[in-house]
């Protein structure tokens, strides 16, 4: 919904012009939400309710915002957004019918396709055509990037000086780690509605756009930075591009031998490999995918499981995936493509987050679980859990650096939320816990370049970040943001530091 109107394209005219030929649905209280959306709407959020300037209005994409806070944004409007508020415009009942109409699925078919894909691609700046010094000075290693969800912007932050230098808008609900290029330069970010966007952090400028899908999964950009692939829920597809324009390659479509598809868990790089490994959510399978005259190269690997979640082991052998059932976790051995062992994880774990460390000369993994509060750690050899530590609550996210013997867990869920567990990595032990501001989230941690101070989190949108020193563990200053959520080093990142994600 917007004050400025948008040009209708020529899709959603006939769609518009379909939805009036089929007359107006009426909600059970008598409310005209097909005329209402279209009038108020759809300018924004596309006829199609696909999205536009404004977010995708689809169960699926609005899955995580409940029905009270969304008719909250229609009365109110969302601020520093083009969002007004309709309060004056609409009654209460009007409000709560267009709110019920929009959790609904629509009875038209939701389309995202090759012409889809192509056309919302937008190139503002081609590769090569901008400066290659950057406009700031700063170690350009050394840099983070905040994504803050309070309001939709991203923050780049000088990790030595902890300042921000930069703050621009994002599109709407990004999701996932953001992936660098090999040399730092450029950021790509995916959102929930499926938009990719590429940013020049030399010259602080989003240099192309495209949509991938309706609702993606994340991104993934491969170890040469030659492309970038996007896994989607919606549609049932992997898409591959080119990563200097974001030229669509290839459309995968996800299905098994028998023709049934399904949406993807996630798509990672996997560097040594020189491919990229994808998990499907609704077949049992796990898919080595590798570039040629790009086109996408599929081998398929079957698992004996539904795979949510996964992980590797820092060569990028084996690949180490949550089942559907929330109990235990498998390993299947990526060159012969086989399980080769079954993990007890019972309580969900959240082995995205997962990290890995030395730990008397064998390496070690650790993941949290989002059903219980425990995190687990794992020898990689034997595939056996070696130690249980008990949390205060369920926790979402896990961080270390090779140069710190502490890692950080948060208690994502419960009434613990507000506290951050820290772990001795040689004795195994829970050895402190924080609670940086008591009553609000405290999550996801992020550590600078050297392993010598760390940011975190506070999850909230009179949030911040907080700098730690990482030996000392005293906090060293707070910068104010709008619900923060991941940070993303850019060392850390373009090195796969064993302590992050990847
Ligand atoms: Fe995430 C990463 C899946 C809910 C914040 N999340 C990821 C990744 C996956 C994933 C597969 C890795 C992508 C990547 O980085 O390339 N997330 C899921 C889910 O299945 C789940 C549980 C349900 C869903 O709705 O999708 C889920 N995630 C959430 C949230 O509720 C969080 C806390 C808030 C939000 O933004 O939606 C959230 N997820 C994050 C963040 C990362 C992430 C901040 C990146 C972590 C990192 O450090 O790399």
């Amino acid at each position: 919904m917007n004050l400025n109107q948008p040009s209708i394209k020529l899709s959603q005219a006939l769609l518009f012009a379909a939805i009036l030929l089929a007359g107006p649905a009426q909600a059970d209280d008598g409310v005209d939400t097909d005329s209402l959306y279209l009038q108020h709407c759809a300018a924004c959020h596309g006829t199609d309710r696909l999205g536009g300037m404004g977010p995708a209005l689809l169960p699926d994409n609005l899955s995580r915002l409940r029905k009270p806070e969304a008719e909250k944004v229609i009365r109110e409007g969302r601020p520093a957004t083009q969002m007004a508020g309709y309060q004056d415009i609409l009654n209460d009942q009007q409000i709560t019918a267009l709110t019920e109409f929009m959790y609904q699925a629509p009875t038209h078919p939701l389309v995202w396709g090759l012409a889809e894909i192509r056309s919302s691609r937008e190139v503002s700046y081609a590769k090569g055509t901008l400066p290659d010094e950057p406009v700031f000075d700063a170690d350009l290693m050394n840099l983070f990037l905040v994504v803050e969800i309070g309001d939709h912007h991203v923050t780049l932050l000088d990790g030595d000086k902890m300042e921000p230098i930069h703050r621009f808008p994002s599109r709407f609900a990004l999701h996932g780690g953001p992936k660098y290029s090999p040399d730092g330069r450029y950021v790509y970010f995916g959102s929930r509605d499926g938009w990719i966007t590429k940013y020049d952090l030399y010259n602080l400028k989003v240099v192309a756009e495209v949509r991938a899908g309706i609702n993606m999964r994340n991104i993934a950009v491969s170890a040469d930075g030659n492309h970038l692939m996007a896994a989607n829920y919606l549609p049932h597809t992997l898409v591959l591009f080119d990563a200097a324009n974001l030229e669509l390659l290839d459309l995968i479509p996800v299905a098994n031998g028998e023709g049934e598809s399904s949406r993807v868990s996630a798509v990672y790089a996997a560097p040594p490999r020189g491919s990229f490994i994808a998990a499907l959510k609704d077949i049992p399978e796990a898919w080595e995918i590798t570039v040629e005259d790009n086109r996408a190269v599929i081998r398929r690997m079957t698992s004996d499981t539904l795979l949510d979640d996964f992980f590797f082991d820092p060569g990028y052998q084996h690949l180490i995936g949550a089942a559907r059932d929330g109990k235990h976790g498998v390993v299947i051995n990526l060159d012969t493509g086989t399980t080769t062992a079954e993990l007890p994880l019972p309580g969900m774990p959240h082995l995205g987050s997962g990290i890995t460390w030395e730990h008397e000369g064998r390496r070690v993994m650790a993941t949290p679980h989002f059903r219980a509060g425990a995190i687990s750690i794992i020898d990689m050899d034997t595939w056996q859990v070696i130690k249980t530590l008990e949390t205060e609550g369920p926790g979402f996210f896990m961080r270390s650096h090779e140069n710190s013997r502490y890692a950080w867990a948060d208690v994502f869920f419960g009434p613990n939320a507000d506290k951050v567990h820290i772990i001795d990595k040689q004795t195994l032990e829970i050895v402190k816990t924080l609670q940086p501001e008591p009553g609000k989230v405290a999550a996801h941690v992020e550590f600078d370049r050297y392993g010598k101070k760390l940011l975190l989190s506070i999850w909230d949108d009179d949030g911040a970040i907080v700098v730690y020193d990482a030996d000392t563990l005293e906090e060293e200053k707070r910068i104010p943001m709008k619900k923060p959520s991941g940070k993303y080093n850019v060392w850390n990142k373009i090195n796969y530091e064993e302590g992050t994600s990847h």
